[in-house]
């Protein structure tokens, strides 16, 4: 072998769009270092028709010339089988490099049980990290990737490729006769040596963005790793406690290099917005704001983020208005401050969160939360507190979960709960109701998913009839829809 192929798979739902910065990255690295790269996506195989729904929650981007679904009308309906097979005949990969968070394992496994597997098979990501013997275990998985991948892929590949001994890589996981071997883990990289993310490797659509009535090109850029945050429902603790000893766990790249790479993202690619993915940008100091924002005006380009109610301060946001931040979303996940603070150790106030959000508002930037139900000790009155919440607030979007036990984090081992289903696969994200961890029965929680919106945005003395439209019968499901047509037309 001279370079190695490495063919990356992304196991993504259909059209859920935005480039995977973890693939661009290594993507980009691995080609520094010689090797091919390429790329099987499922965001664009179309293996069913689309159904666009307009929610209510979809008017406040006002509607474009033209949607996602007149992008992807054309192609032609085939099989994830087929166009792996496509993929595998046209590339003749050496190395297949998936990438994986919880919800893609058990999918992405069955897929590659079925499918002929021509070559050696690589994991990383989220779910190999948190859980690395559980994914090295499956049959088809020959190594993993636990944590950062960018040092231990390029030294892996260079073994394979010289048939050099492997088994001291840091970050790797392998077999040895049929024992399963997970080497200790490196210190943290250096976020200012990474490379401009490869995005040329993903399909042009994923960089489409309709916001306000226009359309904008661009996708999601992360400057930081970790999160200080100790949040029950999700994983940071649990990686936080993985990569112990590894370096400072919430780590950012300097202003400069943000500078530079989005400027070089703009050259290439003719970016004109960007979602920072970072768990909060108001976790940066002031300072680097304040250089990140002189850097960024220039640029004129248009940011939304990510933020911590608690985290906000008045120059923060000055600073990130004239960056170009003109959206935010912030997590409030349950009105009710008790919950928020004993059960999801989320210890901001409802005053806090609310001066945060009017405060963004003040300076213009449009908020759209985010909120779960099905909590444990949850009752339905609770979930009425966060839709007065989000009410009160005046907010453009908000978006509902069902909160879903992942594995390691503080809740899935507080409540013992069992992600796995009776053929030991992995329960998807969209039966999260079925864990029944609050006081509510798991028909009433997927009854909010449903109406969430309708309550925050339709005045209370419609709220009786939007009730009746929680089932789901074809009822009620009609209901919801003269009353999503009533947002719509009317609010
Ligand atoms: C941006 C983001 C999104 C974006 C884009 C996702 C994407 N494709 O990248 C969007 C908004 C679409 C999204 C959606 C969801 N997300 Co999200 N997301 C993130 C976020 C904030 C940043 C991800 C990121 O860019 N990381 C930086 C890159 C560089 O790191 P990385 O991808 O982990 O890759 C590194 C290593 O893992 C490794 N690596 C990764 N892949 C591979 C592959 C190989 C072969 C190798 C060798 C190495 C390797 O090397 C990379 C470089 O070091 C993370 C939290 C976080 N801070 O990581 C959550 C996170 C990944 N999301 C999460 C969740 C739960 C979701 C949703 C399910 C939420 C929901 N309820 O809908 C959906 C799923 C949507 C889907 N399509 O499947 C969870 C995953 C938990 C879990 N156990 O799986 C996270 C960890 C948040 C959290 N703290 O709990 N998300
Ligand atoms: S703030 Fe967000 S990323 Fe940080 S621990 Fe809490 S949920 Fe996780």
């Amino acid at each position: 072998m001279n370079t190695i192929k490495v063919l990356f798979i992304y196991p993504n739902e259909y059209l859920s769009i935005g480039i995977h910065s973890g693939i661009a990255i290594l993507s980009a690295i691995l080609k520094e270092a010689g090797h091919t790269v390429n790329l099987l996506d499922f965001t664009f195989i179309k293996t069913e028709e689309l159904v666009v729904e307009e929610t209510a929650g979809t008017s406040v981007f006002l509607p474009t010339e033209y949607t996602l679904a007149d992008l992807v009308a054309e192609d032609p309906a085939t099989t994830l089988e087929e166009a792996y097979i496509r993929k595998i005949n046209s590339f003749n990969p050496d190395i297949i490099a998936v990438s994986v968070m919880t919800g893609h394992f058990s999918p992405i496994v069955s897929f590659l049980e079925k499918v002929h597997i021509p070559c050696k098979v690589i994991f990383g990501g989220v779910h190999p990290t948190i859980c690395p013997e559980e994914t090295l275990s499956k049959d088809v998985i020959d190594f993993i990737c636990v944590g950062e991948g960018e040092e231990m892929f390029v030294e892996l590949l260079e073994a394979l490729e010289n048939g050099k001994d492997y088994t001291t890589i840091k970050n790797l996981g392998y077999k040895e006769n049929g024992k399963l071997i997970i080497n200790s883990l490196r210190p943290f990289i250096d976020l200012n040596k990474l490379p401009v993310p490869d995005w040329g490797l993903f399909d042009k659509r994923h960089l489409f963005r309709p916001f306000m009535g226009k359309i904008y090109t661009g996708s999601f850029y992360i400057m930081s790793r970790g999160c200080p945050g100790q949040c029950t429902y999700c994983v940071n603790s649990s990686l936080r406690e993985k990569q112990k000893g590894c370096g400072r766990y919430f780590r950012y790249q300097s202003p400069e290099t943000t500078i530079k790479q989005l400027k070089a993202l703009k050259e290439k690619f003719n970016v004109t917005w960007f979602k920072l993915a970072d768990d909060s940008i108001m976790l940066f100091k002031v300072k680097y704001l304040e250089d990140l924002s002189k850097g960024l005006k220039p640029l004129n380009f248009i940011f939304g983020c990510s933020i911590r109610p608690e985290t906000v301060t008045k120059r923060k946001i000055e600073l990130i208005k004239e960056m170009g931040v003109v959206a935010a979303s912030i997590g409030i996940e349950s009105g009710n401050e008790r919950i928020r603070k004993e059960v999801l150790w989320r210890p901001m106030t409802n005053k806090q969160i609310i001066n945060a959000i009017k405060l963004l508002q003040k300076y213009n930037i449009r908020v759209s939360t985010f909120n779960m139900v099905g909590l444990p000790e949850e009752t339905r009155e609770n979930v009425f507190e966060t839709i007065k919440l989000n009410k009160m607030l005046n907010i453009e979007t908000c978006n509902v979960y069902i909160l879903y036990p992942y594995p390691k984090t503080h809740i899935n081992e507080k409540f013992n709960v069992n992600i796995y289903d009776e053929n030991r696969e992995i329960i998807p994200v969209s039966r999260a109701s079925k864990f029944n961890l609050s006081t509510m029965e798991p028909s009433e929680v997927e009854g909010f998913i449903m109406t969430f919106e309708l309550y925050v945005r339709l005045p209370e003395k419609l709220w009786p009839i939007i009730k009746i439209a929680e089932k789901s019968d074809e009822t009620s499901s009609e209901l919801r829809e003269a009353l999503q047509y009533l947002v719509l037309e009317y609010i």
